[in-house]
């Protein structure tokens, strides 16, 4: 008999909600769940694939031991006792540095790993710490860190209540968002335009969100630094300043004034390739408009001006008053999890950077991690505190991470690596044991990160749809034993007892002397169940363990989250300033001395001959889902797009080189009017040709490595953020690679 599962997405930061369809242990549909109070229905391609992604053959469903060059399947315990063996030695004698972690994208949709990782964090104890976060987005929460006292403080455009809408960097039509966790944007942003709003794109291709916009700036890549500026500076100049409610909660309007004051749109406007009169018509639309909001997103963030461009979009947010107020941009109050939640309001401890610093190229620590684009030269270079050994946890820098060839060279001088992960691909292809992880169908989900990003308030639970097989532990079950490993507990723990004492840390900082009644509460539950049912008692819209009766906690939680139910509707976005301000000074820092440090050198670079941008694709998850028949059919997706008028000018024909100063490849040529002139664009995450790569699906159609093409050493100094758009290349004629 056909049932019926609830279940949210962890494929990307939308976060749907989707309703599974199972007969006789076999999924047989997968559609949005149209009760969901979040996602109402909605889902992409990638959604469906899950069933793929269950049944994939190619995914792994036992440990492997690499004997000889060659993976063997092993049993758990034996892939433990290797891993005692092999790493426990080198973290002992050539110390913690030694063993470097990453950590990739889908560890931040899987409760058993986010929530768990920070304690193997702890259990090694390195500074070799790097995660997806300096490919991505740790510019934005640098700024965030630096203006309102948390990392994760990020505000977000209220779009259902929004009438002017200005995205720079983004392109939600396709990728659903990312840092602002909004379903159906197409549809979101349609109903806007239909009551009357605007939306403006800033984007050097004429993108799917572009293009259904009522405006689209193309700007030269990397100029976004120069535009935000000349749109603050014309605020200031114009008179068009209103902080509202907010006058009495700024520090630094004046630091502020000075530091936009040289970056007048007539002096921006060539750097940027955005005239001065439309930066000057931009700023005044803005001030105008009764509820607006900017967002910047990845185009802006990875760029040597990364955390410069995403403190100038939340200043322009607060100028224009539009931060912290319905419609423009607002925080979410997730129900769990959430540090801005947590601890007394109004003020706090701020954030700190650069409290260590790699020992190769000293690039300082952000968010307790270092640019992964420094990974390679820590394993390649001799000395104290060389990196001889890697764990890899849902990463895949080979072809994530700038400099892909590079890292898979260094992986090979490694003397142990360490892969949790589903496949056998172009990263843990390099590795001595891979341990790997549950099917998302047959793990259970809560979302820790997205709610605090998350156009509306929502607390949703889905369980497992199938049972996994008897004998493969959950991940944080995996990650706690190693952790004891390192601790030198040994291979005969007993994870229920590690997993008491992990809550029982965790309980201590909220409960304190409460701390046996808090336990004695939650002990129906276990492992992450018991972690999440803390967090939504304590947080704030919980239980309270009891003094709130109405109030929000696991069980409540997953009453509602059921294919009729949909989970927990918290509400629209609620103004939050001052009581989520976490900075010393209980105050937004408007202008934080770093950054503008860093404005003071922002300035137009020499116009190479082309710049190189990436994209994403509907039915593409950064490096991981090619293997997936449902998404890889259709068309080509690793081409290079190239302006008409440029591939005429050039001569291309079916292929082009492209060359940087560090890499060269030959893709397919794809001409495209939406791109600008003198631009050109390939995604990234393919590549899959490489030699001992599992993953029949994706190698039929291998695609090119774009991040081959991009120089490790390209950073934003402050947030240590690789730089991936605007890299000078050179286009040339080719033919097809052999
Ligand atoms: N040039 C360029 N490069 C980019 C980007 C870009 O725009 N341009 N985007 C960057 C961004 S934003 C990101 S987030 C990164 C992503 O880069 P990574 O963080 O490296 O993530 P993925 O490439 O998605 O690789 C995910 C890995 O996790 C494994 N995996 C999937 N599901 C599971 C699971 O349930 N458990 C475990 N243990 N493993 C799993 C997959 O097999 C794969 O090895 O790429 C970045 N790279
Ligand atoms: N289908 C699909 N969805 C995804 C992913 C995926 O791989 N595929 N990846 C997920 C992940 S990990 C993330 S982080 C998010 C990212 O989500 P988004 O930030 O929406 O990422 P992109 O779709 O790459 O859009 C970035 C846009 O920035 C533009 N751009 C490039 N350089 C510049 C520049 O210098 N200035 C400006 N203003 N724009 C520039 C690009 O042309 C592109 O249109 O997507 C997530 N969703
Ligand atoms: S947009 Fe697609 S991939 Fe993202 S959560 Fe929804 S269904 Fe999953
Ligand atoms: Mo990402």
């Amino acid at each position: 008999m056909a049932r019926s599962h609830y279940r949210i997405c962890p494929l990307c930061e939308a976060c749907c909600g989707l309703e599974v369809k199972t007969e006789r242990a076999r999924v047989i549909a997968i559609r949005g769940a149209e009760s969901d109070v979040f996602s109402h229905g909605y889902l992409c391609p990638k959604g469906v694939s899950l069933k793929d992604l269950h049944e994939d053959p190619d995914r792994l469903r036992t440990p492997l031991i690499k004997h000889d060059g060659v993976f063997v399947e092993a049993s758990w315990e034996e892939a433990f006792a290797e891993i005692e063996r092999r790493l426990l030695p080198i973290h002992r004698e050539r110390g913690a540095d030694a063993v470097a972690l990453t950590i990739g994208n889908p560890a931040a949709h899987k409760v058993s790993l986010l929530a768990y990782t920070p304690r193997l964090v702890r259990a090694l104890g390195t500074r070799n710490v790097y995660s997806a976060s300096t490919l991505d987005q740790m510019p934005k929460q640098l700024s965030a860190g630096l203006m309102f006292g948390h990392w994760l403080s990020i505000p977000l455009p209220d779009i259902e209540r929004c009438d002017y809408l200005l995205i720079l960097g983004g392109n939600p039509m396709i990728s659903n968002g990312s840092l602002w966790t909004v379903p159906d944007y197409r549809g979101k942003a349609k109903a806007m335009r239909a009551r009357g709003g605007r939306i403006v794109v800033v984007d050097p291709r004429r993108s799917e969100t572009a293009a259904a916009a009522d405006e689209h700036l193309a700007i030269r890549p990397g100029g976004d630094a120069l535009l935000l500026a000349g749109i603050a500076h014309t605020l200031f100049a114009e008179g068009l300043v209103k902080l509202g409610r907010l006058a009495d909660h700024v520090n630094g309007i004046e630091a502020a004034r000075a530091a936009v004051q040289p970056f007048a749109p007539e002096v921006t406007a060539a750097g940027c390739g955005i005239p001065a009169e439309t930066q000057r018509r931009i700023a005044r639309e803005l001030a105008a408009a009764p509820r607006a909001a900017v967002y910047g997103r990845i185009g802006t963030c990875t760029t040597r001006f990364g955390t410069v461009n995403s403190w100038l979009v939340d200043l322009i947010n607060v100028l224009t008053g539009n931060l912290d107020r319905e419609g423009g941009a607002m925080f979410a109050k997730a129900a769990a999890f959430a540090p801005n939640t947590q601890g007394k309001p109004g003020s706090g401890k701020g954030i700190a950077t650069g409290r260590r610093s790699s020992r190769v190229s000293g690039a300082p620590e952000v968010f307790g991690e270092l640019p992964i684009t420094v990974m390679a030269e820590e394993i390649e270079t001799a000395g104290e505190g060389q990196v001889r050994a890697l764990i890899t946890v849902a990463s895949n820098p080979v072809l994530s991470a700038p400099g892909g060839p590079r890292i898979a060279k260094a992986l090979e001088q490694l003397d142990f690596m360490l892969s949790l992960d589903i496949y056998i691909n172009e990263t843990t292809r390099h590795a001595d044991v891979i341990l790997p992880g549950l099917s998302p169908l047959e793990d259970l989900h809560f979302d820790v990160a997205f709610p605090q990003l998350s156009h509306r308030n929502h607390a949703r639970f889905s369980g497992p749809v199938f049972d996994a097989a008897a004998g493969t532990p959950q991940e944080w079950q995996t990650i706690l034993r190693l952790c004891a490993l390192l601790e030198g507990r040994g291979l005969g723990v007993d994870v229920q007892q590690l997993d008491d004492e992990a809550i029982e840390a965790d309980v201590k900082r909220f409960a304190g002397e409460q701390t046996p009644a808090v336990l004695a509460a939650l002990r129906p539950w276990r492992g992450p169940e018991r972690l999440i049912d803390l967090q939504l008692r304590v947080g704030p819209y919980g239980d309270q363990f009891g003094r709130k009766p109405d109030g929000l906690n696991l069980a409540r939680v997953k009453a509602a989250s059921t294919v009729e139910g949909g989970g927990v509707d918290l509400g629209a976005l609620v103004p939050r300033i001052p009581e989520l301000l976490r900075t010393p000074s209980g105050r937004i820092e408007l202008a934080p001395p770093s950054i503008l440090a860093d404005l003071a050198r922002v300035k137009a670079g020499p116009a190479p001959a082309f710049s190189l941008i990436g994209r994403r694709d509907t039915r593409s998850g950064n490096s991981w889902m090619h293997n997936l028949p449902v998404l890889a059919k259709g068309p080509e997706r690793c081409t290079l797009l190239v302006h008409p008028g440029d591939a005429e000018r050039l001569g291309l024909a079916e292929f082009a080189k492209v060359k940087s100063a560090v890499g060269e490849l030959v893709a397919r040529v794809e001409r495209s009017a939406d791109m600008s002139p003198g631009v050109v664009s390939l995604p990234h995450g393919w590549g899959h040709g490489l030699d001992g790569v599992c993953l029949s699906v994706a190698r039929e159609r291998p695609g090119v490595n774009m991040n081959a093409l991009l120089d490790d050493a390209a950073r934003d100094p402050l947030s240590g953020n690789a730089v991936l758009s605007g890299v000078a290349v050179e286009v040339t004629p080719a033919c097809e690679a052999a």
